[in-house]
C-alpha cells in the first residue's frame, strides 16, 4: 500500500513538473530523465516513428521509472509487485520466466554461450513483458542502445553506460494486446517470401559446389521435403566477401540454376569484415569511399577475422549503407535467393572482448550523429542487415528479400528472421532452445530458430530425431552443424532417423497454410508465430512458466516426447492423428478447442509444388459447439499482396450431435481461387472426414 501511495505521489508529480513525459496512445507513456539529451539517443533504432505526447500520464499510472545519472552511467529502476511474472529481454539462456534473472545487453559472439556465463549473447533486446495474477500485463522498453544491463532479481533494474535515456511503459488486460502495442512502436517482420518457411539444410560448409547438388539430390530422391540449402563461408575465396572460391565454387551461377531446377533455393553468407587487401575490389571501393569505421586516432579500424586483418563498414554512414546495398546487385544477379549475415556483433578475433573497442568512432550523418562504439555496438548488425535487404530488394524489386542474422536489434525484425547462433548438439540445448526462442519471440522477433540438430561437437541420430521433431514446429526450421563434426542430414543416421525426421518434415509442410496465415498475422499485426502457453490461459497461474512445451499460433499446443511432466491448458484439446503409426520421436499436436486450423491435404516437396486447392478443415468445436479460423493465401513471393493480390478466408463452424457445419466467407482480397475444402473433424482423439466440397457451406453428418 505504501509503494502505491509513493507511485501515485511520484506520478502526479512527473505531470506536475510538467516534464516531456506523457501518453503517447491509450496506455501507453513515455518517461523521459531530467537530463536527456536527445541527440545521444535519437532517432530511436527501436520505435519506428518518433514519439508524440498526446495525453497526461493519468494519476492511477503504477510504473513510473526512477532515474539515476552518476555524469557517466545511467540508471533506471521499476518497482514491480512480487507475484508479477516476466519475460522477454530477447534472445537469453535460461528459463522462460525472467524474474531473477540478468543479462548484459552487449552483441556478443558468443559460441555455445559459454562466455560472460550465457548472460551476454548475439543480440540486444531491452525490453520486457510483465503478467500480472489477474492476467492483465504491461510491456517496459528501455529506448537506448548503448551498453546496458538488466537486473531481475529484485524488481527491474537497468543500468546503462551511457547517458540517461527515455523509457516506454505499456499497460494493457493481457499479454497478447501488449505485443500488438509493442508491434506499432517498432513494427514488425516484412512478409517473408514463402520458400523461407520450408525446411532448409545448411553444413559449415558444403564445399565444393558438387556436394551441395548431391544434397539436393538426396533431399528429392529419399523424399524429403526441403526448400533451401545454405552456402556457408568456404564458397568465398579466402572468405573475401561477394567473391568465389575458383575451385570449389568456380560457377555459382550455374549452382544456382540447378538448384532451382530442382526446386531448391540458396542462401549465402556475407560478413561484415572486409579483408584489407589492396588487390580486393570491395576493399579498394571502401577505402575510396572512406567506409571503414574509426579507431580513437581517426585511421581506419584494423581486426583480426576469418579473411585475416579486416575493415568494418561503418553502416551508420548514409553513404556506407547505399555502398554496402550496391554490393549485392551483381551478386543477387548470380540467382542468388537468400543472404545470411553472420558475424554482425561484430565479432573480432584478436581483442579482449571479441569485438571492436568502444572508442572506436562511428562517423553516422543525416540524422545519426557520430558517436563512440559503445553506443552504436548493438545496432551494428540491425545497421547491417537494413542496408543488405535494401540492396537485395533493389537487385530483385519484385521479389521478397530474405536476410538472416546473428547479431541484432529490439526493432530489428523489421529487416531480417534470426537464429539462436552457435549452440551445442546436447539434450540441454534441445531443451533450452524452447524458452529461448519463446522469449525472442516475445521481445518482437517471430521469425526465429535454432540449428537444429546442433551447431557444435556430434549430434547423435536420437537427438537429431527428436530436434527435428520438435524443430519443425518453430518459425525458422534449419539443420545446421559445424566443420569436423559428424554429418547431420535427416539421413546421416540410418533408416529409423530418416524415417522420423521425413514424418516431422512432411508435417510442417502439411501445416503450411496455417503456418503462412500466422506469419501474415505476425507481419500484419506483430502476433508471435511461437507463443508460450500461458497465451492460452493467461489467468491460469500454472502455465507461467511452462517452457517443454509451446504453442503454434494460438491454435496448436505442441508436446515434444521429450516434456517430462507440461503443464497444460485447460479445456479439451484435441490430438491430431497425423500419421497412422506412432514413432518414438513425433511431437504430439493438440488442436485448441474453438479452432478451426487449415492443413493441405497432401504433402509437398518444396513450397514451388505447395497450393491451397484442396484444404482440409480440421475442427475442434468448444463446449458449445463453435469453432472459427482463418486462411491466408498469396502469391508467395513478391509484392501483388500489398495491392489486394491475396485471399483471407474465415471459417465459422458449429456441431451439434448430428452434424458438424463450416461456413467459408472471402473476408479480404482480390484473389479468387478454385478451392475445394473438407472437413476433418477430430472428437475424443479420432478424426472424421466429410466430402470434397467446393460449396460455401460444408457440412459432415455424425452417424450415431
Ligand atoms: O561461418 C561459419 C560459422 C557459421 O557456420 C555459424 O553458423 C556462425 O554462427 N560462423 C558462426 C563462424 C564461426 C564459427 C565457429
Amino acid at each position: 500500500m505504501k509503494k502505491y501511495i509513493l507511485l501515485l505521489f511520484l506520478g502526479a508529480q512527473l505531470v506536475l513538473r510538467g516534464q516531456s513525459s506523457g501518453l503517447i496512445a491509450d496506455d501507453i507513456a513515455v518517461f523521459y530523465p531530467e537530463n536527456y539529451e536527445a541527440e545521444r539517443h535519437q532517432p530511436s533504432f527501436a520505435i519506428k516513428r518518433e514519439l508524440e505526447i498526446r495525453g497526461k500520464i493519468p494519476r492511477q499510472w503504477t510504473l513510473i521509472p526512477q532515474f539515476g545519472y552518476d555524469g557517466e552511467n545511467s540508471t533506471v529502476k521499476i518497482d514491480i509487485d512480487e507475484d508479477v511474472d516476466l519475460y522477454g529481454n530477447g534472445e537469453v539462456t535460461g528459463s522462460l520466466r525472467r524474474n531473477g534473472t540478468s543479462v548484459e545487453l552487449w552483441n556478443t559472439d558468443n559460441y555455445v554461450y559459454k562466455k560472460h556465463e550465457g548472460k551476454r549473447l548475439y543480440q540486444s533486446h531491452p525490453w520486457l513483458l510483465g503478467v500480472r495474477p489477474d492476467g492483465t500485463a504491461f510491456g517496459v522498453l528501455a529506448d537506448n542502445t548503448w551498453k546496458q544491463d538488466f537486473d531481475l532479481k529484485d524488481d527491474i533494474a537497468i543500468t546503462s553506460y551511457g547517458p540517461p535515456f527515455r523509457m516506454v511503459i505499456i499497460e494493457k488486460n493481457s499479454p497478447q494486446e501488449v505485443m500488438h502495442a509493442l508491434a506499432d512502436l517498432i513494427g514488425t517482420i516484412p512478409m517473408p517470401p514463402l520458400w523461407a518457411l520450408g525446411y532448409q539444410q545448411s553444413r559449415y560448409s558444403y564445399y565444393p559446389s558438387d556436394s551441395v547438388r548431391y544434397i539436393a539430390r538426396e533431399f528429392r530422391k529419399r523424399k524429403i521435403p526441403a526448400d533451401v540449402i545454405w552456402m556457408d563461408i568456404d564458397y568465398m575465396d579466402g572468405y573475401r566477401i561477394f567473391t568465389f572460391d575458383k575451385q570449389g565454387f568456380p560457377d555459382p551461377r550455374k549452382l544456382n540454376r540447378d538448384l532451382h531446377k530442382l526446386d531448391f533455393k540458396s542462401v549465402y553468407m556475407i560478413d561484415p569484415g572486409v579483408k584489407a587487401d589492396e588487390d580486393y575490389g570491395i576493399y579498394q571501393q571502401g577505402t575510396e569511399g572512406s567506409h571503414w569505421v574509426l579507431d580513437q586516432s581517426g585511421n581506419a579500424f584494423v581486426g583480426e577475422v576469418w579473411p585475416g586483418d579486416c575493415v568494418f563498414p561503418d553502416y551508420t554512414r548514409p553513404e556506407t549503407q547505399k555502398w554496402w546495398a550496391s554490393l549485392y546487385g551483381d551478386f543477387m544477379k548470380l540467382g542468388i535467393d537468400g543472404v545470411w549475415n553472420d558475424m554482425n556483433e561484430p565479432a573480432v578475433f584478436d581483442s579482449d572482448n571479441f569485438t571492436m573497442p568502444e572508442t572506436n568512432l562511428h562517423r553516422g550523418g543525416g540524422d545519426l550523429p557520430q558517436d563512440i562504439h559503445r553506443r552504436y555496438h548493438n545496432v551494428y548488425g540491425m545497421l547491417m542487415v537494413k542496408a543488405s535487404r535494401e540492396g537485395i530488394l533493389k537487385a530483385s524489386p519484385g521479389k521478397r528479400p530474405f536476410v538472416l542474422s546473428r547479431a541484432n536489434f529490439l526493432g530489428g525484425q523489421r529487416y531480417a528472421a534470426t537464429w539462436t547462433g552457435d549452440n551445442l548438439s546436447s539434450w540441454e540445448y534441445l531443451k533450452l532452445s524452447v524458452p529461448m526462442s519463446l522469449n525472442l519471440s516475445l521481445s518482437g522477433q517471430p521469425f526465429n530458430g535454432p540449428d537444429i540438430g546442433g551447431f557444435s561437437k556430434n549430434a547423435d541420430g536420437d537427438l537429431l530425431a527428436h530436434w527435428t521433431a520438435i524443430g519443425v514446429y518453430f518459425p525458422f526450421c534449419r539443420n545446421h552443424s559445424s566443420k569436423n563434426t559428424t554429418s547431420q542430414e535427416p539421413w546421416a543416421f540410418g533408416e529409423t532417423i530418416e524415417d522420423a525426421s521425413r514424418k516431422a518434415i512432411n508435417r510442417r509442410y502439411k501445416l503450411l497454410p496455417y503456418l503462412y496465415t500466422l506469419f501474415r498475422k505476425a507481419h500484419t499485426a506483430g502476433t508471435p508465430v511461437m507463443q508460450p502457453v500461458f497465451f492460452a490461459d493467461v489467468k491460469d497461474l500454472s502455465l507461467r512458466g511452462e517452457e517443454e512445451t509451446f504453442l503454434l499460433g494460438e491454435d496448436l499446443l505442441i508436446i515434444p516426447q521429450w516434456a517430462e511432466r507440461p503443464h497444460l491448458p485447460g479445456g479439451k484439446w484435441e490430438t491430431i492423428p497425423f500419421e497412422e503409426e506412432q514413432d518414438d520421436y513425433q511431437a504430439t499436436v493438440k488442436l485448441r478447442p474453438g479452432a478451426i486450423v487449415p492443413i493441405a491435404d497432401e504433402v509437398f516437396q518444396s513450397t514451388e509444388d505447395y497450393n491451397t486447392r484442396k484444404i482440409v478443415l480440421l475442427i475442434n468445436p468448444d463446449e458449445e459447439g463453435k469453432a472459427s479460423g482463418t486462411l491466408y493465401d498469396d502469391e508467395g513471393n513478391g509484392f501483388g499482396f500489398e495491392k489486394g493480390i491475396y485471399s483471407l478466408h474465415r471459417f465459422t463452424g458449429s456441431a451439434d450431435d448430428n452434424e458438424v457445419r463450416v461456413e467459408i466467407k472471402q473476408t479480404e482480397g482480390s484473389r479468387k481461387l478454385r478451392r475445394v475444402y473438407k472437413i476433418g473433424y477430430i472428437h475424443d482423439g479420432l478424426i472424421t472426414y466429410s466430402d470434397w466440397s467446393a460449396d460455401e457451406v460444408i457440412t459432415l453428418s455424425l452417424e450415431k
